[in-house]
């Protein structure tokens, strides 16, 4: 059956009813705002939140977009294989900090298959939480970094092997071009001269940046930077803020795979320096707040510099350019192929989105030297 956000509320109220071990539910609600997978929260009756969450009263549901994941499966191991991980002793954490686990089906799986195939799965809702959709201030800005090292760190020892590679080509830059250069040969002719302005902005915004575009995969192939287990995703309303504002979690563990930090560190700061957010129409006034990032960087690398090479601080100022470049690529890629990857609220969408990403782009190609001395300062 086919389901929206709102979805069919019995329909859901039937997959919740795998993970609730019995329990009658009260409510369903959709959650967040993510672009590709549906997100619910469900809240069961007659339970009262407890403090080591034992009887959790309210627990995530999601439907895995098996269009973008093609193995789902594959995905929830990755988040098993991470809850293993994390469940071995350590040294005490100095504060708070809750990674998000997988709550089983009645039957003691770790997903529900429905009767159209679509995959769905239970994880447990982080309380006592909250999330922001963009940074409001420094002090905010130190947190989001902090967050970021604190889950670098957690996972630093986890061998990148166990994890599998859940979504192949993701953040792989010149994979994204390819897939480009096949889109643009069905849409236009050579000289693209039928597109219009806009287009053409974006045409020409991805021409000038082409060969650069290949800087991470290069320094990966010339063994300067190192394949580790990454987020994926880490931009701003994924990380969870407690009462106090301190960072306690980074959820949505769809894209937990290997990869390079690289990835991890541009997402964070192309997502959280950019006070317009990603979903403004402004987008001819989007820009990149180096303060903000300073802080960012700062939150960061307080616990960062521990797992960090000298290398890894060289190729820091092209991935925050990168990864705001790839994604306006991949947000312009989809609109031209007729928004196929990313929700979309309209047939335009895409289009905004590609020229927020490309402005911010912009703005921190205009501020390299400002972001330059940032990092080298920090070393
Ligand atoms: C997608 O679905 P969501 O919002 O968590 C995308 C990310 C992008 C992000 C941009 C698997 O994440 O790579 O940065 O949109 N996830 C995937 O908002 O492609
Ligand atoms: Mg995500």
């Amino acid at each position: 059956m086919g389901l929206n956000d709102d979805g069919s509320k019995q329909y859901l109220a039937e997959i919740a009813g795998q993970f609730t071990q019995g329990a009658e539910i009260d409510a369903i609600a959709p959650l967040g705002n993510g672009n590709i997978n549906s997100t619910f929260l469900i809240t069961l009756k007659g339970r009262a939140p407890t403090p080591n969450n034992a009887q959790p009263q309210r627990f995530v549901l999601q439907r895995i977009n098996a269009q973008v994941f093609p193995q789902p499966e594959l995905v929830i191991q990755n988040m098993a294989v991470l809850s293993e991980h994390l469940g071995k002793p350590t040294a005490p954490l100095s504060h708070r900090w809750e990674t998000p686990t997988i709550l089983p089906t009645q039957q003691g799986k770790n997903f529900w298959i429905d009767e159209d195939g679509e995959y769905w799965r239970a994880i447990s809702f982080v309380e006592n939480s909250h999330v922001r959709e963009s940074v409001e201030d420094v002090r905010h800005a130190r947190e989001v970094g902090y967050g970021l090292a604190m889950f670098h760190g957690l996972i630093s020892t986890l061998n990148a092997d166990r994890l599998a590679d859940t979504l192949p080509g993701f953040h792989i830059t010149p994979t994204y071009l390819a897939d480009y250069e096949q889109v643009l040969a069905t849409r236009f002719s050579a000289d693209a001269a039928d597109a219009d302005d806009l287009t053409q902005f974006c045409l020409s915004f991805v021409e000038a940046r082409r060969d650069w575009a290949h800087v991470l995969e290069k320094a990966k192939a010339l063994g300067h930077l190192h394949v580790r287990p990454i987020h994926g995703d880490p931009k701003v309303n994924n990380i969870l803020l407690d009462d106090s504002g301190k960072a306690i979690s980074l959820i949505d563990l769809d894209t937990l795979k290997p990869g390079l930090v690289h990835y991890d560190i541009g997402d964070c700061l192309r997502s959280g320096c950019n006070p317009l957010g990603e979903e403004t129409e402004n987008w001819q006034h989007v820009t990149f707040d180096t303060g903000l990032a300073k802080a960012m960087l700062q939150g960061y690398l307080s616990l960062a510099k521990d797992f960090l090479t000298e290398q890894d601080y060289d190729y820091m100022y092209d991935a925050i350019r990168l990864i705001a470049f790839e994604l306006g690529l991949r947000f312009f890629t989809d609109y031209l192929a007729g928004n196929v990857y990313f929700k979309v609220k309209h047939p335009t969408h895409n289009l905004t989105r590609a020229l927020v990403q490309f402005k911010l782009t912009e703005s921190i190609e205009q501020q390299a030297d400002t972001l330059k001395a940032i990092i080298q300062a920090l070393r």
